[in-house]
């Protein structure tokens, strides 16, 4: 029997059950089963790896290794306000609080008071200047937790700043031209008077403005650094981090050590969704500091709010665009300035906004377009790298034009959005010239129809819309397409260890993080394969910089890609030298040497693997590689903004279906219908988890989480869960059908998978645009409805107010 992959919350419904029979791809527990006895070990839904840990609450984060004796707790001191010069500090009576044992200010900083990792411009603790409201100005250190938080509340009673006015926006910044990092321009033409050109000579134009929130990632572990001093200068450091190779640097040059001085390890984070990329640092920083300080371990987790109120999120975005199209609604040419909100310093936001741009294409062929992008300085937290790293902030911009293109036209929004899809042999060059060799979006989306009955429930849709005045449906079908590498093309390499100990039991360590996303259970069976071992045989350690030098952030989706390729070549070296040795045996050609499900065929014998291992032994064969990876055919002219970003694209596609109470902005999702490209899946069950998750964080980030900072004083006022609304179990809509597209990548990547981690996070804007399709119904579709994302129910209602305004 094939089993639906991801029944999900609800059974599929009966159309559904149809749509399973004739197409795509499913977990199909018959084939698996028969895969695994072949020998295979990737295509088989293996359960998470720490999953009997999770569960159990048996999994260990940073905040349950066990204390060391003497450790001391820290807490930070932050600014009360958002713009300014710190004119002192009164910090004799914070040591003196109880419990207090040390109060340290940048001036206790030993070597550079930085932790910018791109661009060094992000102070540890203030060195004078005041960047922003929650900005840390002093750490305590105390003998508890309690008491150190205690005594860094006092923050807001013992600071003498002079205030400045602050600029909070993006729109603000850009009138100021105060930007964390130069503008950035992505234009291609195909005549001569560029994209204005084209523009003007179109059948058609709009022109518009659009906004899109931030997000705050919120991980379920906070940021988190357990620093322990170690003799002759070392320093090892706990921390919760996508970048254990970026924290020892950062460290080492705070500490003024050298990077041998210091070792970063983390054996799982509590999610990262990139606020663990660079901005762990500062609180590894911190810790190191002040364990060196007092030579005793320091601890440094921050509070919830706190964690709000000093790191970064999701960049928000503001557009301004024009374009000219046909009567088939085919752009012909567009130009758009986008907006970020950096915050107060450079951290990623260039590598984000060069992403965004590199997506405003998303799944189109867009001949004369012109991009400026500008990442605006403003005095809030220092934005940083969010799940889609800027992709869904350039994406979602075309989306919305698009929508507003077959509103003025009067066709079906997905119509549209096919006369624009890039071709396969023609109309196949993005703006930044890479050819899109691998497109099958054409071939996603016909299924994704097809199977979700997208035409048939449009046309339900109307019908029920022209005898509902107060309650309107709404339905759309977006499709995504989403460039993998790192845009940095010196970050796209991994290094792994393979250790093949001589009872044949193998460890497995890689540069690579794990944060929930199933990384290490992806890597650990492309050694199991490779090696033709039982999964149990393979167990994968902590990620620690004494382990695998120079590594990446697992960052840009590229985790199980670049690792899984670093440790399939060391596990390849260590098979290639045991078939020599037990072909010197047993004779036959050592590449003959058949190696699976725990035996190694050998010239018409069967022998164990653990006995070929021992013999190995025995004989003094190296039973340990390292491995490497660095993807091939990257090219990338900053200057430009041209070459080959990326080494394939994903693509995927989604169909909403809401409810919108016109009277309240209430909404519901009803159903969601997903067919998402993972070429060929390493770990379907794994990336099915990765597709909803996304869809879901998505979701949240499009509808229901907004943030709002004190337009006068720069106080971030959504703080906290009571004021920032994150999805929850229950936001699943009740039928939500995921399915994985049937293919294979058409590169050489890993078992020919791809990446999953960040992708799907598109798929929901069709849950925004299905709501802006409700709104629009208010106005019979002849009106566009000003809908800002987050479509909050107050945002909803406002597009409605304004809707039947207009009509
Ligand atoms: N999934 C879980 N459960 N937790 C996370 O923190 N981070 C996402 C994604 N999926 C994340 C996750 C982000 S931002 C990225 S870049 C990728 O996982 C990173 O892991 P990968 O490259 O191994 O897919
Ligand atoms: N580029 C990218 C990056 O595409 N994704 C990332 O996460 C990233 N991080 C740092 C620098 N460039
Ligand atoms: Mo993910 S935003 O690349 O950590």
């Amino acid at each position: 029997m094939n089993k639906p992959i991801a029944p999900s919350l609800l059974q599929p419904d009966e159309a559904f059950a149809d749509y399973l029979k004739n197409t795509a791809y499913r977990i199909d527990e018959n084939a698996e089963a028969a895969r695994l006895k072949a020998g295979a070990r990737v295509g088989i839904s293996r359960p998470h790896e720490s999953a009997h840990l999770h569960v159990a609450g048996e999994a260990t984060y940073i905040d349950d290794l066990p204390e060391l004796a003497g450790t001391l707790h820290c807490a930070l001191g932050l600014s009360p306000v958002a713009h300014g010069t710190l004119r002192s500090a009164e910090l004799d009576p914070i040591r003196a609080l109880p419990g207090v044992v040390a109060v340290l200010t940048a001036a206790d900083v030993p070597g550079t008071n930085d932790c910018g990792s791109i661009v060094h411009d992000d102070p540890i603790l203030c060195d004078g200047e005041i960047r922003y409201l929650g900005q840390p100005v002093f750490a305590v250190i105390a003998e508890t937790r309690d008491q150190a938080r205690r005594a860094a509340a006092k923050a807001k009673d013992v600071l003498q700043i002079d205030a400045l006015p602050p600029v909070l926006t993006p729109q603000d910044a850009h009138a100021k031209q105060q930007y964390v990092v130069p503008p950035m321009h992505l234009v291609r033409s195909t005549n001569d008077g560029g994209a204005q050109a084209a523009i003007a000579k179109a059948p058609h134009r709009l022109k518009g403005t659009f906004d899109v929130g931030g997000q705050e990632q919120f991980y379920l572990e906070g940021q988190i650094s357990y620093a322990v001093p170690k003799e002759n200068d070392g320093m090892h450091v706990f921390c919760s981090t996508q970048h254990p190779s970026e924290m020892q640097h950062l460290v080492a040059h705070a500490l003024k050590l050298h990077a041998h001085h210091v070792q970063v390890e983390c054996r799982r984070m509590g999610g990262g969704f990139g606020g663990k990329e660079s901005q762990s640092g500062l609180f590894a920083c911190v810790a190191a500091i002040a364990a060196k300080r007092l030579n005793r371990p320091v601890k440094l987790r921050l509070d919830r709010d706190d964690d709000f109120m000093v790191t970064g999120r999701r960049h928000c975005f503001w557009y301004d665009y024009e374009v000219g199209f046909d009567d088939e609604g085919r752009i012909l040419g567009a130009e758009i300035t986008m907006v970020s909100r950096a915050g107060h310093s450079a951290d990623l936001s260039g590598p984000v906004m060069t992403r965004a741009l590199c997506h405003f294409d998303n799944a189109y062929w867009l001949p004369d377009v012109a991009m400026h992008g500008f990442s605006g300085k403003t005095n809030t937290q220092s934005n940083t790298a969010f799940r889609g790293f800027g992709g869904p902030q350039g994406a979602i911009a075309i989306e919305n034009i698009l929508d507003g293109v077959a509103r003025q036209l009067g066709r079906d929004p997905l119509a549209v959005r096919r006369a624009n899809f890039y071709g396969t042999t023609e109309r196949n060059v993005t703006p930044y010239l890479q050819t899109v060799t691998d497109n099958v979006i054409h071939e996603l989306v016909d299924q994704l129809a097809a199977g979700s009955g997208y035409s048939a429930r449009r046309a339900a849709v109307a019908a029920f819309n022209d005898t509902s005045p107060v309650l309107k449906r709404g339905i759309a079908l977006v499709p995504l397409k989403f460039g993998i590498s790192f845009n940095v093309k010196h970050f796209n390499q991994a290094g792994a260890l393979v250790h093949v100990y001589n009872d044949g039991s193998i460890l497995v360590n890689h540069g690579g993080t794990e944060m929930g996303q199933g990384l290490n259970t992806k890597v650990a069976q492309v050694v199991a394969h490779e090696l033709g071992v039982s999964f149990e045989k393979v167990r994968v350690t902590a990620t620690d910089t004494q382990k695998v030098a120079n590594t990446s952030a697992t960052a840009a989706s590229t985790g199980a890609d670049l690792n899984g390729k670093a440790a399939q070549d060391a596990a390849r070296q260590i098979r290639e030298r045991l078939a020599a040795c037990i072909a010197g045996h047993h004779g036959g050609e050592p590449s003959a040497v058949v190696f699976a499900n725990d035996q190694v065929q050998v010239n018409g014998r069967t022998l164990p693997f653990d006995a070929v291992v021992a013999q190995a032994y025995l004989d003094r064969v190296q039973l340990w590689s390292d491995g490497f990876y660095a993807t091939p055919g990257l090219s990338w002219d900053r200057e430009k903004m041209q070459g080959r970003p990326f080494y394939y694209f994903a693509y995927g596609a989604a169909v909403s279906e809401v409810l919108v109470d016109t009277l309240t902005g209430e909404w519901k999702l009803l159903r969601a219908d997903v067919l998402h490209d993972v070429g060929r899946s390493l770990n379907p069950a794994v990336d099915v988890g990765q597709v909803e998750g996304a869809f879901i964080q998505g979701m949240g980030w499009l509808t229901t989480e907004e943030l709002v900072w004190h337009p006068q004083t720069g106080k971030l006022t959504t703080h906290a869960p009571s004021t920032y609304k994150i999805p929850t179990a229950n936001d699943c809509p009740p039928v939500f059908n995921v399915r994985l597209f049937e293919g294979r990548n058409a590169e050489d990547s890993i078992h020919r998978s791809k990446a999953v981690g960040e992708p799907p996070l598109l798929l929901p804007f069709s849950v925004f645009f299905a709501i802006r399709d409700a709104v629009s119904a208010v106005g019979g579709h002849r009106i566009d409805p000003p809908l800002r994302a987050p479509a909050t129910s107050e945002a909803i209602l406002a597009a409605i107010t304004a809707v039947k305004a207009a009509a």
